[in-house]
């Protein structure tokens, strides 16, 4: 399949890996990336004219499809009356005042221009507002790339956590303890020897960074009560599940109350925002009201906040939640059949409009687990489907995401792609 393959060696020379975010570069997969011209619902046309259907939806901000009309509109207005100020506008107002009454935990919020940026500022904030140092993550949980963030278990669960990735200093990454998620014995040990210490604890909900799996029932819950006993804050990293698994992610769909929540992808329809906020008493903490440092030139800029404002919108005017899981359990239904008639033992995880297969017959329930996921086997599949014009995540540690512009045809020819795909492998 023609591949741009002159334009991926032109990027290569002027860009590291030829990509501007690692996951993109295709790697291992022996496939040079496609690069697209341009996107419309459910749908990416390439530079060669080849054309997808997309569930990778530029990582989850497509959750309307790709160039829906009524945020393109609203970017194409906003633009005429400038793109960016340095001052208050109306539209930041409106965005705040929209997630706190979407997102009830929220009492104030504080735009940023990435999720990075959001879980950065979060950690921050948590260990300006307590006082003390060590955070919490958990192992196969993303939260962008601020060094504190970029920690990887430590010899022991106990023991403070090793850098993953080059140029995190050793005593910063110290300061992060990663324990395996889904275990509540190793939470309640860690609060047990450190909890004193600890500022906050930071987790994806619905952890979706290692191929997406879900919290085994009780176990968030358990969590926000340590927490809450400790006084550490509790932070739900729901940039990628927010406004996507609920109108209010996932502290809206169990009705657990995190002190923080940090936002991204859906918040921007398509352009560069992310926001952290929580109860008024911690937020107050933030310059230039508090003592905890956090700024942006680009913060709140005017066309971010309308594209994302006429996603919002848009979500709620459509009552969009319930298209995707009525999506979403098609292609479960889909997928499930095809696993049972092809004989696989691999493991589906979903949850309305987000979903994985993981290559493995193990019940997937923390990064371990998806860890045994078959990377050649998941190499072969997703290959197959790209050919067969059906784009999902180039790893299998990502997670997939349907939107509203996605039609039950999409959903029933992906199964079948997915069917011929799959049966390569029995
Ligand atoms: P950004 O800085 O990429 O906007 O957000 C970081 C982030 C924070 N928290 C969660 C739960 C996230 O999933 C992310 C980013 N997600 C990845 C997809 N796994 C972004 C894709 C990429 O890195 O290119």
């Amino acid at each position: 399949m023609p591949i741009s393959e002159g334009l991926y060696e032109r990027a290569c020379r002027v860009i590291p890996g030829g990509v501007n975010s690692p996951v993109r570069a295709f790697r291992r997969l022996g496939r040079a990336p496609f690069f697209v011209e341009k996107a419309q619902g459910a749908h990416l046309i390439d530079t060669t004219g080849r054309e997808y259907v997309d569930y990778v939806g530029t990582w989850g901000p497509a959750i309307l499809g790709h160039a829906p009309q009524a945020v393109v509109q609203a970017v194409a207005q906003a633009a005429q009356r400038g793109l960016s100020f340095g001052t208050p506008t109306p539209q930041e107002v409106e965005m705040a005042e929209t997630v706190c009454r979407m997102v009830p935990s929220i009492e104030k919020v504080r735009m940023t221009n990435s999720g990075t940026e959001a879980t950065m500022s979060a950690v921050r904030l948590a260990r300006g507002y307590t006082g003390r140092s060590l955070i919490v993550k958990f192992a196969g949980c993303y939260h962008g790339h601020s060094d504190s963030l970029l920690v990887a278990a430590g010899s022991g669960a106990l023991t403070h956590g090793e850098p993953d990735s080059a140029g995190v200093p050793r005593e910063l990454a110290a300061l992060t303890l990663v324990l395996p998620f889904n275990d509540t014995a190793a939470l309640e040990r860690a609060f047990a020897e450190r909890g004193n210490e600890i500022a906050g604890v930071i987790v994806e909900p619905f952890p979706g960074n290692a191929g997406f799996y879900l919290p085994r029932s009780g176990y968030l819950e358990r969590m926000r009560e340590i927490t809450a006993k400790y006084g550490a804050l509790l932070i739900f990293d729901e940039v990628m599940t927010g406004f996507r698994i609920s109108p209010a992610g996932v502290q809206g769909k169990l009705g657990i109350t995190p002190d923080l929540t940090t936002l991204g992808k859906i918040i921007g329809g398509g352009l560069p925002v992310g926001a952290f906020g929580g109860r008024r008493e911690i937020m107050d903490c933030i310059s230039p009201l508090g003592a905890v440092y956090q700024a942006g030139t680009l913060s709140g800029n005017p066309l971010a906040m309308a594209a994302g404002l006429a996603q919002l919108h848009e979500l709620e005017r459509t009552h969009a939640w319930e298209r995707l899981e009525t999506l979403g359990a098609r292609l479960e239904e889909g997928v499930r059949a095809a696993l049972h008639d092809l004989k696989l033992p691999f493991v589906f995880k979903c949850s309305g409009s987000m979903f994985c297969l993981h290559f493995t017959a193990q019940d997937v329930v923390d990064l371990q687990t998806a860890q045994t996921s078959d990377f050649e086997k998941y190499k072969s599949y997703f290959l197959s489907l790209l050919d067969q014009g059906i784009f999902v995540a180039p790893s299998p540690y990502e997670t997939g995401f349907i939107s509203t512009a996605h039609t039950e045809a999409d959903i029933d020819a992906t199964v079948r792609a997915m069917r011929r795909a799959l049966a390569t492998l029995g």
